[in-house]
């Protein structure tokens, strides 16, 4: 028990492992390629964020240079007006253009000349002699605009249109800044001042704890673009997805382990259930008739080991039967069966001194050495001769082995009867069950079922009868269940028959009840 559990142990940590290590390794190189992604996306972004700057800066020079042609004395007559609406219309990151004298918009795309608005001072004067503002009102009190005076000439830019793009990337901050100041001209996200340093680079990147930094600077015009990007929040992407990754991972391992643990524990604890149920007794035979074809008279029975308690089913044989020969105690259940038929089979012979128990051993019973012994203590003990003794072997346990042919030659010596069980469901040819020297053949119920259905099992079923026939082998069919089936079987001269159709398995009680009717009945 505690070795199976450590075993257990063991192996889920091992699953544990297998799935955490693998998930940790890409978490690993994910997070190192992102830090190399993260300083050329930054790059990129800041290229980006440059371009739309100098196009804004393209259009600022261009529409100021036109303004500024106007003719000085009468700027904001109905032509001056029309051409700064028309230079509004046509150019896409200006908001607004107009004509200034010192700080006073006198005249403008939005207020045509009715409306003044007061610029105020300007903030900085540019390399190129631009007088820029940042926080202009204009219309609405709330909205804040980037104002460049060149001349006369008046562009407004609102606050963040030249930036707009980087909304799609949240956890980046992006800005302009002018070259020579070491200003901030307009932001998107937050970008600390200190980042923007004057260089005569085009481009730089550099790294400040886990932020990404890249600066390029404009060749044509007094700006440069800085990205930030954050990679903490970048990072913390990557580390929900590893925590999203790791539970998995460990949900996964720990109900794989759960599995593995109720597996071994079912395997550790069934054949101790199986040992002490045969201790309290909680084993015992139901018989199936096995009748002769021809008159349909009972001449023997198929033994059959049930596990029940107190006349409850514990489990099926289908199921406990594999367990234990998983487990090694098949043996201890032929042994018990044996031991039980002793007692049975007294009875029984009192009816019927010839009937015939056909007892089914399991391939590890074969290689026992003792196993002829104790059929011999059977029929000792029980008073059958041994050649009412069937024992029921499958066709895999005695094809398998050498050794299965020696065990079965000492059977045949103590003059018992072998058994090929559930012909044909097996790999065996016949030819290598004749090599076996057995004699009788159990037709698998599978074959009796398909008489009749004009399939191909069905014709098979003719040809082992003829074969088994040819080589002098009694035949059983079982699963018979249709009147149709029997006498199939009979016409095909199969001797024996056993199934559904006649009885079901039942407990000695019942069958010592049917045997008597049937020698009252002559
Ligand atoms: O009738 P039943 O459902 O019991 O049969 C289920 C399976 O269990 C069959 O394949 C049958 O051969 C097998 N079986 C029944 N009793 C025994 C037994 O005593 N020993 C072995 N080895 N198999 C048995
Ligand atoms: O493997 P073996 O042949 O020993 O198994 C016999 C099994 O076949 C038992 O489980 C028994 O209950 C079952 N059995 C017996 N007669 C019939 C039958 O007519 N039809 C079906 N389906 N099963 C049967
Ligand atoms: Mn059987």
């Amino acid at each position: 028990m505690t070795r199976i559990n450590s075993v257990t142990l063991v192996i889920a940590l091992g699953v544990c492992v297998a799935i955490g290590l693998p998930v940790a390794a890409a978490i690993g190189l994910a997070r190192e390629e992102s830090e190399e992604r993260a300083e050329s996306r930054a790059l990129g972004l800041a290229q980006v964020a440059l371009v739309q700057g100098e196009e804004t800066g393209n259009q600022l020079a261009a529409a100021t240079d036109a303004i500024n042609r106007l003719p000085a004395d009468r700027p904001c007559d109905r032509e001056g007006v029309d051409l700064m609406r028309q230079i509004d219309l046509e150019s896409t990151l200006l908001q607004a253009v107009g004509w200034a004298d010192g700080n006073v918009m006198r005249c403008s795309s939005i207020g045509g000349s009715e409306r003044l608005f007061d610029l105020g001072e300007p903030e900085m004067t540019s390399s190129l002699q631009a007088r820029i503002r940042r926080n202009v009102v204009l219309l609405d009190p709330s909205d804040r605009y980037f104002v460049v005076q060149r001349g006369h000439g008046v562009a407004v830019i609102h606050q963040q249109l030249a930036l707009s793009f980087v909304k799609d990337y949240p956890s980046m901050s992006v800005a302009l800044f002018s070259k020579s100041k070491g200003e901030i001209l307009m932001q998107r996200g937050d970008v600390p001042r200190r980042y923007v340093r004057s260089s005569q680079l085009p481009y730089e990147t550099f790294r400040d704890g886990n932020r990404q930094i890249a600066i390029v600077r404009s060749p044509k015009y007094d700006i440069g673009a800085i990205v930030v990007q954050s990679n903490a929040s970048f990072y913390s992407y990557v580390n929900r997805a590893a925590l999203i990754l790791i539970s998995i991972g460990l949900i996964v391992g720990v109900f794989l382990s759960l599995l593995l643990i109720d597996g071994a524990r079912r395997w550790t604890s069934w054949p101790a259930l199986i040992r002490s149920g045969l201790k309290r007794g909680e084993f015992e035979l139901h018989y199936q008739p096995v009748v002769r074809l021809e008159d349909e008279k009972i001449v023997g029975a198929e033994v059959l080991v049930r596990w029940s308690d107190r006349g409850n089913l514990r489990m099926s044989p289908d199921q406990f039967i594999p367990l234990a020969e998983d487990a090694g105690i098949i043996t201890l259940i032929t042994d018990k069966v044996l031991d039980l038929l002793v007692a049975d089979a007294q009875a029984i012979l009192k009816i019927d001194p010839k009937f015939h128990f056909a007892v089914n051993i399991s391939s590890q019973d074969i290689h026992r050495a003792d196993l002829a012994e104790r059929l011999n203590f059977l029929i000792r003990r029980s008073g059958l001769d041994a050649g009412q003794i069937v024992v029921e072997v499958t066709e895999r346990s005695v094809v398998d082995a050498e050794r299965a042919e020696a065990t079965l030659g000492l059977l045949r010596a103590t003059g018992v009867k072998v058994a090929v069980d559930d012909f044909g469901t097996g790999y065996s040819s016949l030819a290598s069950v004749a090599k076996m020297k057995l004699d009788l053949l159990k037709i698998d119920k599978l074959f009796v079922g398909a008489i009749g259905t004009n399939s191909e099992v069905g014709r098979v079923t003719n040809k082992i009868v003829d074969l088994a026939k040819h080589l002098h082998l009694g035949i059983i069919a079982e699963g018979i269940e249709t009147r149709e089936q029997a006498e199939a079987l009979r016409s095909m001269g199969v001797e024996y028959g056993q199934g559904y159709y006649f009885a079901r398995p039942m407990i000695p009680h019942d069958l010592l009840q049917k045997l008597r009717k049937q020698r009252d009945e002559g």
